[in-house]
């Protein structure tokens, strides 16, 4: 069983927007491969690695041919003959050989396709799936998924300012069950929508967009099709937001842009209150700015019964999430690949937030792909919760249904 790298092949192909990402294959000596690819945010924190676009006039400047080029060129050449099973040398290799922070000679999505190719390769070879590859006999837990069915912020052209209006099926015994909930929850948040003259547009990440007026009326829409789906709001299902806050605020205050109010931390901490009073909301994610601090510190410190989430404030960064803990500003992480930009790395994440007590939480990107590697991360690194989008589109479904199989393999 020889894992030395072989070759290494970059193409660009589209994501779920229609724009350019990277696929890497990588093949080894003894004839398997691996291929991966990698999936882009639209609402990134300033701290993210860096995602290399060639610019000029092709896909709007958001080609990647240069990306693939990294991939095919200098990389390749770095890593042919080293065994793919090596996650942290390969890794390593490659962090040396871009010489940034911020991943921003080779590009963190070059890296990371490699980075990932080389993983699956490596499962491939030793006939592991990958989760069983990544986690051993230890990865057993499949993750609680939080399921976006509304969509507003950035990714949706409406009059929301909360980004994501997600539902988690608490009262779901397994993912399979996970999945039907949300879908029924999904299908009849659609009729609603339809019988009361809103319009079914669907934002990125495959929730609906409608012209609703406020976040009450999100999330009463919402908990009307939780109950019209024959479950009970609170005991079945509960409510996730993430509110990428970061998009509304200016170093002193924050401004949410659609609706054109402006707000002070306090004013938006005691927003956050009355909607956690009136709604079943067991998460809120970014609920302040990337380098507030306070703000986040103040919510984990208010807030003993909801879990607040920490996304462009961490950026999957084991030293952010370090400060993160030290200073109390949350008490959970969300993890996304992209944001670091290598396997290794990403675990390291996981294991630096879960030994400060925190809860992880593997996520997707607004513009993704059919790679369901993060779903396999999830599981291989028992993260417990995964964030991936609505139970409906290709993008999003293809990692709902990797995690059925994972279970059925489980069981
Ligand atoms: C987020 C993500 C994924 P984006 O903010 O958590 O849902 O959005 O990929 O646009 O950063
Ligand atoms: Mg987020």
């Amino acid at each position: 069983m020889d894992l030395r790298i072989h070759d290494i092949q970059s193409r660009q192909i589209l994501d779920s927007r229609g724009n350019p990402t990277v696929e890497t294959t990588v093949i080894l000596k003894n004839g398997t491969a691996g291929i991966a690819s990698v999936p882009s945010g639209a609402s990134t924190g300033t701290f993210e690695a860096h995602e290399l676009r060639d610019g000029g006039r092709a896909f709007g400047g958001k080609g990647v041919l240069n990306a693939v080029k990294n991939v095919e060129g200098t990389i390749k050449r770095a890593l042919k003959g080293i065994s793919a099973d090596k996650q942290r040398l390969i890794d390593g290799l490659m962090c040396d050989l871009d010489g940034t922070d911020t991943k921003a000679n080779l590009g963190a999505n070059a890296i990371l396709s490699v980075s990932l190719a080389c993983a699956k390769a490596a499962a491939f070879s030793y006939r592991l799936p990958l989760f069983r590859y990544i986690g051993g006999t230890s990865a057993n837990v499949i993750p609680m998924p939080m399921m976006n069915i509304l969509n507003g912020g950035k990714h949706a052209p409406n009059k929301l300012d909360i980004q994501e209006f997600m539902i988690i099926p608490v009262s779901a015994q397994t993912v399979f069950d996970s999945v039907q909930m949300g879908a029924e929850v999904y299908a009849s948040l659609g009729k609603i929508l339809k019988q009361n003259g809103y319009d079914t547009a669907i934002g990125d990440e495959g929730g609906y967009a409608p012209q609703a007026d406020s976040a009450e009326e999100a999330l009463e829409l919402i908990c009307e099709a939780i109950k019209n789906a024959g479950y009970q709001p609170k005991n079945d299902i509960c409510i996730a937001l993430d509110v990428a806050a970061g998009e509304w605020y200016n170093g002193s205050e924050y401004k949410l842009p659609k609706a054109d109010v402006k707000m002070t931390r306090i004013q938006l901490l005691e927003y956050y209150m009355k909607l956690v009073s009136e709604y079943p909301i067991i998460s809120i994610e970014d609920p302040f700015g990337e380098d507030d601090y306070i703000g986040f510190s103040e919510i984990t410190k208010r807030m003993k019964s909801v879990q607040i989430v920490g996304d462009d404030l961490f950026v999957t960064n084991p030293d952010r999430i370090r400060k993160g803990i030290e200073c109390g500003c949350s008490t959970a992480v969300l993890i996304k690949p992209n944001q670091i930009g290598t396997l290794s790395e990403t675990i390291d994440a996981v294991i630096t937030a879960k030994s400060g007590g925190l809860k992880t939480i593997l996520s997707h990107r607004s513009g993704d792909t059919e790679d369901t590697a993060v779903a396999d991360i999830a599981v291989g690194l028992n993260s417990g919760q995964i964030k991936i989008g609505a139970p409906a589109r290709g993008e999003r479904t293809c990692k709902y249904n990797r995690l059925i199989r994972i279970e059925q393999m489980l069981r």
